[in-house]
Formats: structure tokens, C-alpha cells, sequence
């Protein structure tokens, strides 16, 4: 494994939840770059920039270093990039024989498609998630956000809810935003991506942050299932690109991550269905094996589809580490 994410994990199954390294996830899959996810609560990023030597990710208007995710550490390299954008154009630079998300001459246009997806947009849907979100993270990053995140009024996020009629227009802006963006896609004379036939960066950050909506409020609710009806299932149809690059490489869910504590590698594979590709050793301190499988429907020898997974094999009640052999 050449390339470490770092990644905030979640309570939520597929526990990565957050729109931005969403965006590096997506730049990876997309380029079929392998990697391994190491999962870092809010409170224990700093401290993880500072151990691994990174610069802050930014510098806030007063002055103080920010530290965000998501951040890589290329170990063929020894390059360590934060920034999904940063990450992006690094990733194209390093390995261009993958598939480019800054095609030559567009990064100014792609930062522009950026700042115009905020202001469009973005500003609309942060106030929708905040409260949610923020349930959604393991306590740490909870407790994190809850100070860090609070409205500048000092009220709590629960206060600033946004409920009833008032969520329904806050809705009503956002489903405004993205008629603009979609406005924007037909002016292009063929393709269904921001720059026409070639997916480029502009689309992971769309497909991120709606993404973000989904998981946060679930494919089965009603506010995603209004998404998916915008513009008679233009953006359904968008987010479709997307399915083959998300299945990718999901992180494993908390249900195998918690029977792959108790069980065996072969349990899991028998019982699962799960085959394993390849079993390598984390440089993470609690040992961690990052194991890949396909996921085997019901025992066919034909592959279903080309799901996979990563899992966390602890250390097995005797203290040792798992591995194919044992
Ligand atoms: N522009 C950055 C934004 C990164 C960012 O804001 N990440 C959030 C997670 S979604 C974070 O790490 N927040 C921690 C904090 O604000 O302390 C990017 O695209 O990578």
C-alpha cells in the first residue's frame, strides 16, 4: 500500500461521512490508486500533522494554522499533501498516466467552478447539516465540533435547527443553486460532466458534498429522496457516474468491522461471502491489517459486482495479529 488517507471516521455504517475527503477518496478510486485509510478523530488531527511533519492545511483570517483533512502521505514518495484540491493536482503530477481531474490549462477555471459551487450552493446546505452531521461523529469529534462549530451567537447547533417551514426554504435555496450549476452543464455541447465528456475535479467536488446530503440523511429519507427528484432526476442521473467510483474501496462497514474483531479472516470470508485479494500490514500503531475483498454474491463464482471493501482485522483474542496463515 503506497498512499495513506487520513479520514475522519463516523457512527454511520459506511463511516466515511465527510464531503471534503470525500473528494480524495473519489480522486483515488478514480484513478485506481491503491491505498489504506487511516481514521483520525477531529481532536487528533493537529496532532497528526505535527507527527508526521505536514504543514497546517491553511491559516485562518486571524492568523491561526488550521489542520483538516483530508490529508495523504504518498510513502513512495514521502510526500505528505493536505487539501482534496491539493491532493487532486498532486495525484495528476505524480501518477499521470491515471486518469487527469486537472486536464492541462483548467485549473484556474476549476477553481472559479469551486468558489461559484460555495457561494451558489454550498452556503445554502451548511446550515441543513450542521446538527445532523455532528450527531452522526464518534464522541471525540462530537464534543470537537460542538465547541468549534457553535454559531457565533454562542447558541448551541440545536437552538439554530432549522425546523418546518423555515428548513423547507432553506431547502428551496439550495434545490435553487443547483438549477443554476445544472444550468451552467447545458451550455456544453455534449457530455455529462462539468467540462464536458472528461470528469474532472469540478465533478467530485459536486458529487461530494451531494453525496455528503445522502449519507447524512440517508438514501431512504424523504429530503434525499426530494434531491433525486430536482430537475426530473437530472442530479439522480449525475450521482449515477459516481456509484462505480463510491463502491470502490467504501470502507468497511461497523458490522464487519466488529465481527472481523471476534472472528477469524476466514470466518469473515466464509460467512461474508468475502474473498480476500491482498492482506498488508498498516504502518497505524495498533497494528492494523488492511485487508481488500471482492464481495462474492452468494458464493457465485461470478463476480457480482466489484465491490471492495476495506477491513480492520485486530489483533485476535490471543494478541496475535491476523493473517492468512493463521
Ligand atoms: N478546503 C479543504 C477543506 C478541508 C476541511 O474543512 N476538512 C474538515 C472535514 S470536512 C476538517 O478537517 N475539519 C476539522 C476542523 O475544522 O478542525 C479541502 O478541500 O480539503
Amino acid at each position: 500500500m503506497t498512499i495513506t488517507l487520513y479520514d475522519i471516521p463516523s457512527k454511520i455504517s459506511i463511516n466515511a461521512w465527510s464531503p471534503n475527503t470525500w473528494k480524495a477518496r473519489l480522486a483515488l478510486n478514480i484513478k485506481g490508486l491503491p491505498y489504506q485509510t487511516v481514521w483520525v478523530e477531529c481532536p487528533d488531527i493537529e496532532r497528526l500533522y505535527k507527527e508526521i511533519g505536514a504543514k497546517p492545511s491553511d491559516i485562518k483570517e486571524s492568523g491561526v494554522p488550521r489542520y483538516t483533512l483530508p490529508l495523504i502521505h504518498d510513502h513512495a514518495t514521502n510526500a505528505v499533501i493536505s487539501d482534496s484540491a491539493n491532493i487532486a493536482q498532486y495525484l495528476d503530477d505524480q501518477y499521470p498516466d491515471t486518469t487527469p481531474l486537472f486536464p492541462k490549462g483548467s485549473r484556474a477555471l476549476q477553481a472559479a467552478f469551486e468558489a461559484a459551487h460555495e457561494r451558489v450552493a454550498l452556503t445554502h446546505l451548511y446550515p441543513l447539516m450542521g446538527l445532523t452531521v455532528v450527531r452522526q461523529l464518534n464522541p471525540p469529534s462530537e464534543d470537537y465540533c460542538r465547541i468549534t462549530k457553535r454559531p457565533k451567537s454562542g447558541v448551541t447547533l440545536e437552538e439554530v435547527e432549522l425546523k418546518g417551514e423555515a428548513r423547507d426554504e432553506q431547502w428551496k435555496k439550495v434545490r435553487e443553486g443547483h438549477e443554476r450549476i445544472a444550468d451552467w452543464f447545458s451550455k456544453n455541447e455534449e457530455g455529462s460532466f462539468v467540462m464536458g465528456k472528461d470528469i474532472s475535479f469540478a465533478d467530485l467536488v459536486l458529487a461530494s458534498f451531494l453525496g455528503w446530503a445522502r449519507i447524512t440523511f440517508g438514501q431512504e429519507s424523504g429530503e434525499w429522496k426530494t434531491v433525486l427528484m430536482w430537475q426530473d432526476g437530472w442530479w439522480a442521473r449525475y450521482l449515477e457516474q459516481f456509484d462505480q467510483h463510491q463502491a470502490q474501496r467504501l470502507p468497511a462497514s461497523k458490522e464487519y468491522q466488529r465481527q472481523a474483531k471476534t472472528a477469524t479472516w476466514r470466518d469473515c470470508v466464509d460467512k461474508e461471502g468475502l474473498r480476500i485479494l491482498n492482506l498488508e500490514e498498516s504502518s497505524s500503531k495498533e497494528q492494523v491489517m488492511v485487508v481488500e475483498f471482492k464481495l462474492c454474491h452468494r458464493g457465485n463464482i461470478e463476480w457480482k459486482r466489484q465491490f471492495v471493501a476495506q477491513i480492520a482485522l485486530y489483533s485476535n483474542s490471543h494478541g496475535r495479529v491476523l493473517s492468512p496463515n493463521s
